[in-house]
């Protein structure tokens, strides 16, 4: 028997199960998320950004257009996200000098009109010492300048065993990553390359700036606690918040 997804005539998704709707929650238990505690539709029913390069590379072609047509002047441009570490410790801020690719070469391959297109990836070094500066005047702020390794995916693409498949041992995953850091990786993640690429062609001043979650050196799942993740996830924001008041001329605290 073949079954297929229904859906309304208003495009809702409909689920073929009469018990859900004598439920009064639905605890989503593997993701963390209820219908009574989390405002599902708010959270997921429209969502226009995503992950990754192709994502990236949307975005950051119409925010280009717009600076453009805004006729916008001297601007600095910082991606601020989450990453796996490498050989460092989680919740570590990586300021990326270079970003590279999986094979640990900074550049960005676009395929145009069939024709792969090699474009670099170098980020502008004296934005990234200028942060790196403010990031010393946040106490217990653990931050580093190292390569970010960006990647097509999240689990084969970053040496994850923990996917839905996976091709290789833990003894070849080791090896890979300990080449990385070899080669001056210290973070991974899914956009820099692109991001690094994108504002170069355009003359932006750029900089990538990301949390570390884990130490992939040690493990492949996210496991820190909730807190502490969301404490992670503002280190970036913190960062940037600083550098922005140093550069208004405003003192730390103001
Ligand atoms: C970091 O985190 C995301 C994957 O979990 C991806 O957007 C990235 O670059
Ligand atoms: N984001 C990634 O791309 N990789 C990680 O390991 C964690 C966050």
């Amino acid at each position: 028997m073949t079954e297929t997804t229904a859906y309304s005539g208003s495009g809702l998704v409909l689920v073929k199960n009469p018990h859900l709707d004598l439920m009064e929650e639905d605890v989503l238990y593997h993701l963390d998320l209820g219908t009574k505690t989390h405002d599902l539709p708010a959270m997921f029913g429209d969502i226009k950004h995503g992950m990754g390069i192709p994502s990236i590379s949307i975005m950051l072609h119409e925010l280009i257009k717009l600076l453009h047509h805004a006729r916008c002047r001297d601007v600095t441009i910082i991606r601020i996200g989450t990453s796996g570490g490498l050989g460092i410790e989680a919740g570590s801020v990586v300021i990326t000098d270079t970003a590279v690719d999986s094979c640990f070469q900074p550049r960005f391959e676009q395929v145009v009109l069939g024709d792969v297109v090699v474009r670099s990836t170098e980020l502008d070094k004296g934005l990234a010492a200028e942060l790196l500066a403010c990031s010393r005047d946040i106490p217990d702020f653990p931050t580093l300048i190292g390569h970010t390794m960006c990647t097509y995916d999240f689990y084969e693409g970053q040496g994850r065993l923990d996917g839905a498949f996976c091709s290789f041992s833990s003894e070849k995953k080791l090896e890979y990553l300990r080449r990385a850091y070899d080669a001056g990786v210290r973070n991974i993640e899914m956009e820099s390359t692109a991001f690094a690429a994108l504002c170069g062609l355009c003359g932006l001043k750029a900089a990538v700036v990301c949390v570390t979650l884990l130490d992939r050196l040690e493990g492949d799942q996210i496991r820190a606690p909730h807190e502490v993740l969301w404490e992670y996830q503002q280190r970036p924001q913190r960062l940037i918040a600083a550098f922005i008041r140093k550069r208004l001329g405003l003192c730390p605290t103001d």
